[in-house]
């Protein structure tokens, strides 16, 4: 007899899935597990369940199949909260399956709350498979959750619903969403903004990380001889080391005279959500927006709007612009501008040489980056030439981020390593999963940026002229803690000391935490610098 937690199990299979993260709890989190064990699953249990879905999401990213997460109920799923809005402003496809309450058990209180309206606003959709065909109700969340704009769904499970005999029909696979072609009349109105640009810029954003969007994009920055800018989570869309490469889109004091000087700011598949918290600064620009899907809360008006398939848009585009407004030459030293703002003076270690230290050592790393003053040398040096070579949460701009990330990225592609940029304070946020790291052997080095406080708050205190206050703390010894959950811990307290460190680093299997000593006050001329 198949149960409907076996049909579930197998269907996720089917779907891509290999890994389900989380922590479980003792209902139906157990029937989920021993079914997916039985077909093929993997599950990784993690520390936090927030922790899991960032892990999940980058699973997602690099597999191509939407991650899972299981919980147990009420505390559970609260707890996994922070990480599924992460995916859900940052775009990225989750199953979240938790234990729900039994329809006979009405007069239980405990762990008790409405989950289904908790998950409501940061889910595209539920389900608690109220319809009795278990398999459909899971196609029909993985295709909502794979749509543009994707995100997460949630799934509940009571054991009415889950340890009872499977009866729905067989059914074939369906396929994934297929993106809609752009429009005619939408390419020829962009076509007729493009045709009076002489200076066009390109902006490229998370959307752009799909390959064939990503290597339209390359064929239309060299058609047009165009200056690309990537956003946060864009970065390696175009690889940093291509000719029109310009440097990243931060919103930002760096990137504005190139944007002065254009005439037209093409956005290629750059999310809303991408953008930081103030008016767009170029309304006297027109602007061609392409995108995957129209965006609840637009952040500028358009000239010309093409929805749909990016490569597609971006090949009927090609000979849109007659190229020449820019010169190869203005491009390389505009960027190699932007990068030495970021080359501000500190004392023992600045926070720019400890990433381009980084980046001589590995440059094949893949990168994880968490949220704080310390991603600015980060998203401005570091080199990515992939679309899925570098991640960061944009949307919700989340800490504690860049640690899971970085275990799931090794988790689902072990071939390379990868280099998880952190504070201090974001690590302190979710240092347990350094014991997920360990228990898996992932093939993270978590590179901390110590500088013992939260810097990216102590420096929008200085600037909004408030005296300095509460933003310290007393210095934590991460190589110290590395080793008691069985990692190798590295301490670097000078220059000298860094480049050997990252080398053992990088040489040393699995799991390695380098705790740099990091000059914090290196950003109070840097944020302004490269924000404005
Ligand atoms: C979960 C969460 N809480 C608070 C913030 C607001 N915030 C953004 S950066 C930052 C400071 C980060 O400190 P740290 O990790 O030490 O990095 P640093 O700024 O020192 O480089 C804070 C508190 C956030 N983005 N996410």
């Amino acid at each position: 007899m198949t149960t409907v937690a076996d049909a579930l199990a197998a269907r996720l299979a089917q779907h891509g899935v290999k890994r389900i993260w989380g922590v479980p709890g003792g209902d139906c989190s157990l029937d989920i597990l021993d079914a997916a064990q039985r077909h093929g699953i993997q599950f990784v249990l993690t520390r936090a369940e927030a922790g899991a879905a960032m892990m999940a999401m980058a699973d997602a990213q690099i597999t191509g199949a939407p991650g899972v997460i299981l919980t147990t109920r009420g505390p559970g799923l609260a707890n996994a909260v922070n990480g599924i809005a992460c995916a859900s402003l940052d775009r990225v496809p989750l199953l979240i399956m938790a234990d729900g309450h039994e329809t006979d058990m009405g007069h239980v209180s405990h762990q008790r709350y409405d989950q289904m309206a908790l998950m409501a606003p940061i889910t595209k959709a539920q389900s608690a498979l109220e319809s009795g065909d278990a398999v459909a109700e899971l196609d029909r969340l993985m295709h909502v959750a794979q749509s543009a704009a994707p995100g997460p769904v949630y799934l509940e499970l009571v054991g009415q619903r889950v340890r009872i005999p499977h009866l729905g029909p067989k059914r074939p696979l369906p396929s994934p969403p297929v993106m809609p072609a752009p429009g005619q009349e939408a390419l020829l109105a962009a076509r007729a903004v493009l045709a009076k640009a002489k200076r066009p810029i390109i902006i490229a954003g998370l959307q752009a990380r799909e390959d064939n969007a990503a290597e339209a994009l390359r064929l239309l920055a060299n058609a047009w001889q165009a200056p690309v800018l990537t956003t946060c989570m864009g970065k390696g869309t175009l690889s940093d080391k291509e000719t029109w490469l310009l440097g990243p889109f931060i919103s930002g004091a760096a990137e504005d005279p190139m944007l002065r000087e254009a005439d037209c700011i093409v956005l290629f598949g750059a999310d809303h959500i991408e953008f930081m918290p103030k008016k767009w600064a170029y309304a006297g620009t027109p602007v061609v927006e392409l995108t995957t899907h129209a965006m609840a809360r637009p952040y500028l008006a358009p000239e010309a709007l093409v929805e749909g398939d990016l490569a597609a848009a971006a090949r009927s585009l090609q000979g849109a612009v007659r190229p020449g407004g820019w010169t190869s030459a203005q491009v390389a030293a505009a960027r190699e501008a932007m990068r030495a703002l970021s080359r501000t003076p500190a004392q023992g270690i600045g926070p720019h040489q400890l990433v381009e230290a980084a980046l001589a050592v590995a440059p094949q790393a893949r990168v994880t980056a968490d949220a704080g003053a310390h991603i600015l040398p980060v998203v401005a040096l570091w080199q990515s030439c992939g679309p899925r070579d570098f991640f960061i949460s944009r949307g919700l701009a989340t800490m504690a981020f860049a640690l899971p990330h970085a275990i799931g990225a090794a988790l689902a592609d072990p071939s390379r390593p990868v280099i998880a940029f952190t504070g201090d304070g974001g690590l302190m946020m979710g240092t347990g999963e350094l014991g997920v790291a360990v228990q898996e052997q992932a093939n993270v080095k978590l590179v901390v940026f110590n500088d013992a406080s939260i810097a990216l708050i102590e420096v929008k205190q200085r600037r909004r002229q408030f005296p300095l206050y509460g933003m310290r703390y007393p210095a934590t010894d991460f190589a110290a803690i590395a080793r008691g959950f069985g990692a190798t811990g590295i301490k670097v307290d000078s220059l000298a000391q860094l480049e050997p460190a990252l080398r053992q680093a990088m040489a040393i299997p699995g799991p390695v935490v380098l705790d740099v000593a990091v000059d914090g006050q290196a950003y109070h001329s840097m944020v302004p610098a490269l924000r404005g």
